[in-house]
């Protein structure tokens, strides 16, 4: 049985802000644009949800509902910055993560080791770490897989844990709203209404065939979500695994010498580009020959990455079929981790 722990930052943009600016606190804000007096809001905290202000709502209903709305513009960046940090304290747990947003995420910890592998004392610590390192709240829900996870986090909102564990989940679970399914927005809630569906238990009743025939093959996987089966893996983004700077010649080279000094510029452009990847440890150098007929090879090695390895590695290459070449290419794959074990963030310059 796998261990899967659904994280979600409270009211996130919003609590950010209350952070930084406390007076905040005591106030209904929500964070949106207003462009001439449009606009919609991104989130809002829980003071303002009281007055019926939420996500994707347009500013101007909101303030008519909750007149003294304090407004805030999104500061992205700063969101961006928790993020990383928040992500960073995932990874001393596992690296098996898959980012839904800015401020969420599954972690199969099935395989940690920390804690005595005990999930729910990771999700713990977990969120007290975030809370020391950021200063912000979050739920956890602790389940065997991703859709239990994450009806889990979203349960005992703000600062919430939920565990949902095997035993009588079909009951469990048998009230909750099918709003409650990721993927299962208004479109489908509506479907389901006319079929008198609100519930998993109103689910429940129904043969697979049944929920196939009224959804398709959603209709399958409805089957297995509303008695608590979901076999999705936590799907990890793989970060990148190669670079290479590839030049096409404005007329096709022949000849070891011309090639040499191409195989130079090339180097050192693609040396230049591997600044940002400095925290990646190189697992073979790899060289790309296309020739004027259009056929292309590479070869690649478990070299060092130096210019008279490139050379080397071309030579050997060019030496098969020394021909006119149309396009050169020098590259280097990653592994996929350090080899002291210390972890990669290869995505979180992205954000
Ligand atoms: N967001 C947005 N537009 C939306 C929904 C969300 O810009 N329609 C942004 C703002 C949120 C953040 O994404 O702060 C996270 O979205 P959540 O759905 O997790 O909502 P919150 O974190 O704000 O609140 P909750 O405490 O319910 O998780
Ligand atoms: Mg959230
Ligand atoms: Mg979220």
């Amino acid at each position: 049985m796998k261990k899967i722990i659904h994280i979600d930052m409270d009211y996130f943009y919003a609590q950010v802000e209350e952070r930084d600016y406390p007076e905040l606190k005591s106030r209904p804000v929500a964070i949106g644009g207003i462009y001439n007096g449009r606009g919609v809001l991104c989130t809002s905290n829980y003071i303002a949800r009281k007055f019926g202000v939420k996500s994707a709502m347009p500013t101007s209903k909101a303030l008519k509902l909750c007149p003294q709305l304090v407004l805030i513009r999104p500061h992205f960046e700063k969101y961006k910055k928790v993020s990383s940090e928040v992500v960073q304290i995932f990874y001393e747990y596992t690296d098996k993560i898959q980012r839904l947003s800015l401020d969420e995420a599954y972690l199969d910890v099935t395989n940690c080791t920390h804690l005595n592998n005990d999930a729910v004392l990771i999700a713990k610590e977990i969120k007290s770490k975030i809370l020391a390192k950021t200063g912000l709240t979050a739920s956890a829900g602790v389940s065997y897989n991703k859709l239990l996870a994450k009806i889990g986090s979203d349960l005992f909102k703000p600062n919430g844990l939920a565990i949902l564990r095997r035993e009588n989940i079909e009951k469990n679970i048998a009230d909750f709203s099918v709003a409650k399914i990721n993927g299962v927005g208004k479109v489908t809630q509506d479907k389901m209404g006319r079929f008198n569906i609100k519930t998993f238990g109103d689910l429940q009743r129904f043969s697979k065939l049944d929920l196939i025939n009224m959804f398709g093959d959603y209709g399958a996987t409805l089957y297995g979500y509303c008695r608590g089966v979901d076999t999705r893996e936590v799907q990890e983004r793989q970060g990148r695994k190669s670079l290479s700077v590839e030049h096409t010649f404005a007329e096709d080279i022949v000849g070891s010498e011309e090639l040499r000094d191409k195989i130079i510029e090339i180097y050192y452009e693609l040396e230049s580009r591997l600044e940002k990847y400095r925290d990646k440890f190189y697992k073979n150098i790899m060289v790309k020959i296309k020739y004027s007929d259009f056929k292309s090879t590479t070869i690649e090695s478990q070299l060092e990455f130096t210019l008279d390895n490139f050379h080397e590695l071309f030579g050997r290459r060019y030496s098969e079929r020394k021909e006119h070449v149309r396009l050169l290419g020098l590259g280097v794959k990653f592994y996929s981790s350090d080899l002291n074990g210390q972890l990669v963030l290869p995505f979180l310059d992205e954000f």
